[in-house]
């Protein structure tokens, strides 16, 4: 395989798709000595069929807000690769959304899928729409909107879109709700559901809790484990808040959440109260931490900083894509950082990864670290197939076990003749086999 020729030819159909890009340079840099050894692949010509979309729809929303104004917003679903299961994957709304940010979130998808020993497919979706500010009816009739339009092409065996960025429990009400009244039926089309209505306990806590179950796994490969460590998270919204419950629980600190508008330092730990708290500035549809430094006492704000500054024993970006930069990354091992996991999709930086990795420092990549999100999604698509509900524990139980798993792939495929585990190589080469080898199966199709 030639990567820099695949690379150019990509870039030359997709000028300026920054992080699409990415996402697949970094896949394919770690499974070219696999993909060499195993000429099947270039028979079938499987990198020029897995790097493209199957398709995209892109629509557009007109809506109408308190004030009877027209608004338009631009919208997207990406179904990229169903080899293994239905297309699935959430939905993004946020004023940032590209088509080249749902192309490399839908991509990462396919693998982290495969990952999590569930069949289903990779895809994504979202709209530029900003949910900042909006009432709870505008966040209504631009749902009902979104989902007037998309909801023929997606399907409980089809596409199951689910949320991410600025898309939770509210928006997911909505979005179903209509997806109910136009198909007349109660096919489990979306998840993140209420638990009221087919939706899966532990589903909000999953993506935050199977962070910290990989974390734990990571640890333990050096005998150690999450015990009186000191923890920056970023971020404040649903992963943050699960990963900040369940690290809590297993007696580290965390002592940052951050925002757009800065980071706060809590030194005596984000934990009881404070972790419920965070729940409140979600709801408060502002977007910003500040007020947190506000409602408890001893807590430092700093203003447009990132929280990669603070020394601590463990580093978990919990917001968005390229968060932490080569920059940060230097910082925090020069501050004797032992273990990064990303729970964001892509939350370092090229050069962020590189230097953890020189450094031999435990780094994991996020469609390992934050499968268990989409992983309990796909528990929940179980249980409304069944038309049953597993209690807390057996959902918790079966969340842990396939971050397990996960943590025994990455392993197995990114062990180094040193001993250290190249996550982002183990990650990619186990999803990328079974992604291969299925769509092998079924011919060119
Ligand atoms: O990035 C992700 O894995 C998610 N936003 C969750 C997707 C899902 O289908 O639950």
């Amino acid at each position: 395989m030639n990567v820099d020729k695949i690379m150019n030819n990509l870039e030359k159909k997709h000028p300026g798709e920054v992080e699409y890009l990415q996402a697949v340079s970094e896949v394919l840099e770690s499974i070219e000595e696999v993909y060499n050894e195993n000429p099947q692949f270039e028979t079938a010509n499987i990198i020029e069929r897995l790097i493209e979309p199957d398709r995209i729809f892109m629509f557009k929303v007109p809506w109408v807000d308190d004030e009877g104004n027209v608004k338009v917003n631009l919208a997207y679903r990406v179904q990229f690769n169903n080899a293994i299961g239905p297309y699935k994957g959430g939905l993004r709304f946020h004023p940032s959304v590209n088509l080249s940010i749902l192309k490399f979130l839908g991509f990462e998808q396919i693998f982290k899928n495969a990952l999590t020993t569930l069949p289903m497919g990779g895809g994504k979706g979202g709209s530029d729409f900003d949910p900042k500010g909006k009432s709870n009816a505008e966040v209504m009739r631009f749902c009902q909107a979104f989902m007037l339009e998309i909801w023929k092409h997606i399907g409980p065996e089809t596409d199951v879109p689910a949320g991410d960025i600025g898309v939770g429990g509210r928006e997911i009400g909505f979005l179903y709700g209509m997806y109910k009244k136009l198909k007349g039926d109660h096919s489990g089309v979306l998840t993140g559901k209420g638990s009221n209505w087919g939706g899966s306990l532990v589903r909000p806590e999953a993506t935050g809790f199977g962070g910290i179950y990989f974390a734990q796994e990571m640890l333990a490969t050096k005998n150690q484990s999450l015990k009186g460590k000191t923890i920056s998270i970023s971020g404040f919204g649903n992963v943050a808040w699960g990963a900040a419950l369940k690290a809590t629980e297993l007696g580290a600190k965390v002592v940052t959440i951050s925002g757009p508008d800065g980071y706060v330092y809590d030194s005596d730990g984000i934990s009881g109260k404070k972790i419920d708290y965070m729940l409140d500035l979600r709801a408060s549809n502002e977007d910003i931490v500040k007020p947190y430094s506000y409602a408890f006492e001893g807590v430092e704000f700093h203003e447009g900083k990132r929280p990669w500054e603070v020394k601590v024993d463990i580093a978990l970006p919990c917001a968005t894509q390229n968060e932490l930069t080569g920059e940060d990354a230097k910082t925090l091992i020069n501050n004797g950082v032992i273990l990064v996991a990303e729970i964001s999709n892509m939350g370092c930086t090229p050069e962020a990864v590189e230097l953890f990795n020189r450094n031999k420092i435990l780094f994991a990549p996020g469609k390992a670290v934050n499968a268990g999100g989409v992983a309990t999604s796909g528990l929940e698509m179980t249980q409304n197939a069944m038309k049953l509900r597993w209690n807390r524990q057996e959902v918790d139980e079966r969340l842990h076990e396939i971050m397990r798993n996960i943590h025994g792939q990455c392993v197995k495929h990114g062990k180094q003749q040193d001993g250290y585990v190249d996550y982002v190589k183990g990650a990619n080469i186990a999803g990328f086999l079974k992604v291969a080898n299925s769509m092998i199966d079924m011919g060119v199709i």
